[in-house]
């Protein structure tokens, strides 16, 4: 019997960044709308999942959200592989961690596929007084790894929606024009309508979470999408 499923892709992401910059509240807003001044640093890896609707497509987003501690590198270095899409975050009140953004890409170039997306996020843009790295700054690096740039802020939930919308556009569009084939187990895209649906739902590869808390322009719009 072929499962019929309220998605027609799923689509793994995975988020990096050094500790304390905001990868957990960013993923919390995102999929629950909420944010907290207090959290605690991830342990290992955590587990966030939402879908969302963008063009004709509806979208299941299976998202890492891996711990900044350096002591858990070798755990969360596991998680990379089919990821398509990377999210790399930084904090623009922190300047060690914008410089330490070659640490993370070199890691995330060397563990996704290669057609993995990758996306430059300066977090807490609500924080304007204390800012320690320019937008400029943070729009240059992007351009010179090839990655969108976005400022965002996990308080306010400024530009959160749009860094998932963003990528899933460009995943559809590689999709579409061949670039990706979710038949691949490590493509980190999976298509379930029923005539391509595997006997697997999972797309991670075999991994499980340690603790479950809870570099193209997009032709599809960004505007059009909306929660489902
Ligand atoms: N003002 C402000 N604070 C934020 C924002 N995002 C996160 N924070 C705060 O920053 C702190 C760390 O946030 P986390 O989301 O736990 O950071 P993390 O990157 O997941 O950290 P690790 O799990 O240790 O890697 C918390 O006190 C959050 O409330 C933001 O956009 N604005
Ligand atoms: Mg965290």
């Amino acid at each position: 019997m072929v499962a019929i499923y309220n998605y027609s892709y799923i689509a793994k992401f995975i988020f990096i960044g050094d500790m304390g910059c905001g990868k957990s509240s960013l993923l919390r807003k995102f999929t629950e709308g909420d944010f907290s001044e207090r959290t605690n640093h991830t342990i290992g890896v955590e587990f966030g999942t939402k879908i969302i609707k963008v063009g004709d497509e509806r979208v299941k987003i299976q998202a890492w959200d891996t711990a900044g501690q350096e002591r858990f590198r070798s755990v969360t270095r596991s998680y990379y592989r089919g990821s398509i899409g990377t999210i790399l975050v930084y904090d623009i009140t922190n300047r060690e961690s914008f410089e330490d953004l070659d640490k993370w890409i070199i890691d995330a170039q060397q563990l996704t596929p290669t057609h993995s997306i990758f996306v430059l996020v300066g977090n807490k843009a609500d924080r304007e007084q204390l800012r320690e790295v320019d937008y400029k700054e943070g729009e240059a690096y992007a351009k010179k790894n090839g990655m969108v740039f976005f400022e965002a802020s996990a308080k306010t939930g400024e530009k959160v929606d749009t860094i998932f919308y963003d990528l899933v556009s460009q995943i559809l569009n590689m999709v579409n024009d061949g670039t990706v084939d979710p038949a691949l187990p490590d493509s980190g895209v999976q298509c379930m309508k029923p005539q391509h649906a595997r006997a697997s739902t999972s797309s991670t590869s075999g991994t499980q979470p340690v603790n479950i808390g809870n570099r193209n322009t997009a032709r599809f719009s960004v505007g059009s999408a909306s929660c489902c």
